[in-house]
């Protein structure tokens, strides 16, 4: 992923189109996205955490996440940037993309 490791100028407007899809805005805790998954089957969550670990990987960008059965918690922020960059839009696009096509 080579986004800028910069928190987000505009962080409204950036994490608007997450927040629609159900990302959770952590602010005034932390600057932070988050958002729960529910799969059919442990099955599904841990295709869904394989095919993120990958890309997480990839990109050198990786997710703080909790998994009981078929939830999944991500919670996503740049520690670099110690708040919300590109890299987390990013990361949590394709987090969507793949719970969608499960
Ligand atoms: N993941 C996340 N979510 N934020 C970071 O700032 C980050 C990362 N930094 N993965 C990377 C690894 C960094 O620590 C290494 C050294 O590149």
């Amino acid at each position: 992923m080579s986004a800028p490791i910069v928190r987000l100028a505009n962080r409204t407007a950036s994490l608007a189109p997450l927040v629609a899809r159900g990302w959770r805005d952590q602010l005034p805790t932390r600057d932070a996205i988050a958002k729960e998954y529910q799969f059919k089957d442990f099955n599904h969550a841990w295709r869904f955490m394989s095919a993120v670990a990958l890309a997480a990987e990839k990109a050198d960008h990786h997710p703080e996440w909790f998994n009981v059965y078929n939830r999944v918690q991500v919670t996503l922020s740049t520690h670099d940037a110690d708040g919300c960059s590109e890299r987390d839009v990013k990361l949590a696009t394709f987090c969507d993309e793949v719970a969608e096509k499960l």
